[in-house]
């Protein structure tokens, strides 16, 4: 078959299913097709257009995002929260232009993007940022496959914006992941969605299952319509995901009515909304009605309050975080909230429980806001029968009996035992992890048995293991033992940047173990360093400094320190020192279009002088490399009295001629 035959099959029968909801082939036949595309493609890399689908896999890695300036600017809402405030706003419309025809859609609780084509062909999407000037994050809504990368009709010019959302389904698999990995897991769709289209590396965006949802044309060139909802109908000819709009309602009140039926509905839906859009339909009426600073006077969104009910508290459990926090959580007599039955509901802290004189028996008032996770409100002192008890804070962790305290200035209670089966499953697993050690195969599972078997007591004790002992371990055959082993042995090699992020010292991340294995080079350096040559250390703080240096004071640590190294577990910097040159030890920032140096090689160029690249401006930034159409970056630069210069001077300093 020929290729732009087989791409447009594909892309039809990707519409089909991202898009539209309705595919006519199975995944097997999809994922066949696309087989034999990735392989033409892969035969003769030159047959691969922008439009390809196999583009939307992500790949690419940003220092930063670059800044975007709306041409239209992305407008706000006025919002109202009641039937009145609705009147209000249609009789406002009425003595401007009379009688009007309104369309009600549901406001999506996502993440407002713009998207450009030219000659139909997706080439630049953006966040909303103030409204004037947002992030440049093409690569990463590249990989949201209901974003047409070309549109059915070439239209010379097309700007559209739209909502970004991460779907339920989504979300609750990106957080069971969250939870395998030892990560934190994200509060709500919305910021899960927010991080997603924040990733520098597209991968990960393409991985977590992002859906937009187009609601306006903000530019367009070729074509003409005279209401929204005729535009909604041509945004879905050309092939986007639009906001539904069920139908035209001849007056404010069937407006109105239509939102109160969206409010009833919205637990039944896949994504979170948190109101619904009130709109003027004729474009015309839309321009005489104008805006005022940053909202149109032809809209308004009518924000949904959260769902609450009472229930009883039957309970209070103390749970062990993977922090070593320990959490009250309500233990609820079920009730149906927002679409979910609801048993049980965070009550944050202790002093959330006292503050609020709440006690067990209690009937409480639950609240499913924005947020996945249901919370306790309030207490409804008057329904007290005399019954309930008093909740104390156990004084000892429950999962290990060593004593839980609480640190000056915290809301926190922790649990001290350093040897906390709750807390060491979870340091050994992120040990292994694979920016730690990377020892493939050692996942939770395998982790709580060895614990539980008494067969290590601390991620040193790994190296200890042999493979007649992992064989006994359930669902642990004789090939996975050996293989395990040899990945244990394996992570011996690791680098120190590894090793640091491994040990899960607070505040240093893998970024951060880079950073200090690059300077320190050896463990013993950085055992021996003092706070401030730490904290001197880009992306350290006093914080961070002050936590390394604690890490190092607990003898629990370096008894873990001493057993790695006698286990042989390298303790040294394996990545070459950067090199020396006029620029060591100096962070640069690139911002705008530079004359004649691309940016990645004038970040190579900067490298080879021994100097850093960073994405953002801080204190620490020494030079602002700005060429054309700098922005935000240039006047934070300004701001902190960070020295700008060009691309001749940068040429200057390196000794090349222009
Ligand atoms: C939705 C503005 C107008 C084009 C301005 C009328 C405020 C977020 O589903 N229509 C929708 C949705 C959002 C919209 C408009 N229609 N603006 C709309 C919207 N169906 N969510 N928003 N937004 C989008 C915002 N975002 C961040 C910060 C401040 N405002």
């Amino acid at each position: 078959m020929d290729i732009n035959e087989l791409r447009d099959i594909i892309n039809y029968h990707s519409r089909k299913y991202y898009t539209e909801d309705e595919p006519e082939i199975s995944d097997f036949e999809y994922d066949a097709l696309m087989s034999e595309l990735k392989r033409m493609e892969a035969e003769d890399p030159s047959l691969i257009t922008p439009d390809s689908p196999t583009q939307r896999i992500g790949g690419a890695i940003l220092e930063g995002f670059e800044e975007v300036t709306h041409q239209v600017q992305m407008q706000s809402l006025n919002d109202v929260f009641s039937r009145e405030e609705v009147m209000d706003f249609g009789r406002r419309v009425a003595e401007a232009v009379g009688e009007a025809e309104y369309v009600t859609e549901l406001k999506i609780d996502g993440l407002s993007v713009s998207l450009e084509y030219r000659d139909g062909l997706f080439f630049r999407g953006s966040t909303r940022g103030d409204g004037n000037v947002g992030e440049d994050v093409t690569e990463n809504l590249r990989t949201v496959r209901s974003i047409p990368l070309k549109l059915a009709r070439p239209l010379p010019y097309l700007e559209v914006r739209g909502e970004v959302f991460m779907p339920h389904k989504s979300f609750e698999r990106l957080n069971r992941l969250q939870e395998e990995r030892e990560q934190k897991p994200f509060k709500n769709p919305r910021n899960a969605a927010a991080g997603s289209l924040r990733q520098l590396d597209s991968r990960i965006a393409a991985e977590r299952g992002l859906d937009i949802f187009v609601f306006n044309i903000q530019q367009m060139e070729g074509l003409e319509v005279a209401t929204h909802s005729e535009g909604i109908a041509l945004l879905a000819e050309l092939g986007f995901k639009t906001i539904p709009i069920k139908r035209v309602f001849p007056t404010i009140d069937e407006a109105f009515e239509e939102v109160l039926r969206i409010g009833e509905s919205r637990g039944g839906l896949d994504f979170d909304i948190d109101g619904a859009v009130i709109k003027v339909n004729s474009l015309a009426q839309r321009e005489a009605l104008g805006s005022t600073a940053k909202c149109p006077r032809w809209a308004a969104a009518y924000k949904f309050p959260a769902e609450r009910k009472e229930t009883k508290l039957l309970d209070i459990a103390v749970q062990v975080g993977r922090t070593g926090v320990l959490t009250p959580n309500a233990v609820l007599e079920p009730v149906r909230l927002a679409g979910t039955t609801v048993s049980r509901a965070t009550l944050h802290n202790i002093d959330f429980i006292r503050e609020k004189d709440i006690m067990i028996g209690d009937t409480v008032v639950v609240q499913k806001a924005g947020d996945i996770i249901p919370e306790v409100l309030d207490v409804v002192k008057a329904k007290r029968d005399g019954s309930e008890r008093v909740f104390e804070m156990p004084a000892r962790c429950p999962v290990c009996g060593a004593a839980a305290v609480r640190e000056e200035g915290e809301a926190a209670v922790r649990c001290t035992g350093g040897e906390c089966p709750a807390q060491l499953a979870r340091i050994i697993i992120h040990f292994a992890g694979r920016d730690a050690m990377d020892i493939e195969g050692l996942g939770p599972a395998v982790v709580n048995q060895l614990l539980d078997r008494g067969l290590i007591h601390s991620a040193a004790d790994l190296y200890s293991l042999k493979a007649e002992q992992l064989e006994e371990l359930d669902k642990m055959g004789k090939k996975s033992a050996a293989k395990l082993v040899a990945a244990i042995g394996r992570s011996k090699e690791r680098d120190l940047a590894n090793l640091l992020f491994a040990l899960g010292i607070r505040h240093v991340g893998s970024r951060g173990g880079r950073q200090l294995a690059q300077r320190f080079r050896t463990l013993d350096a950085l055992i021996t360093a003092p706070a401030e040559e730490i904290a001197a250390v880009e992306d350290m703080g006093d914080v961070t400094a002050a936590s390394v240096k604690n890490y190092f004071a607990q003898a629990q640590n370096m008894d873990i320190v001493e057993g790695l190294r006698r286990a042989g577990v390298n303790f040294d910097c394996l990545e070459e020192a950067p090199s020396e040159g006029i620029f060591t030890g100096k962070i640069f920032v690139l911002t705008g279009t530079l004359p004649s140096l691309k940016r990645a090689d004038a970040a190579a160029l900067i490298e080879k002088a021994g100097g850093r690249v960073s994405g953002s401006v801080s204190k620490k930034t020494d030079f602002v490399v700005a060429g054309e159409d700098a922005g935000s970056k240039l006047d934070k630069a300004n701001a902190l009295g960070v020295t700008v210069i060009d691309e001749a001077e940068l040429m200057r300093k390196l000794g090349v001629r222009s």
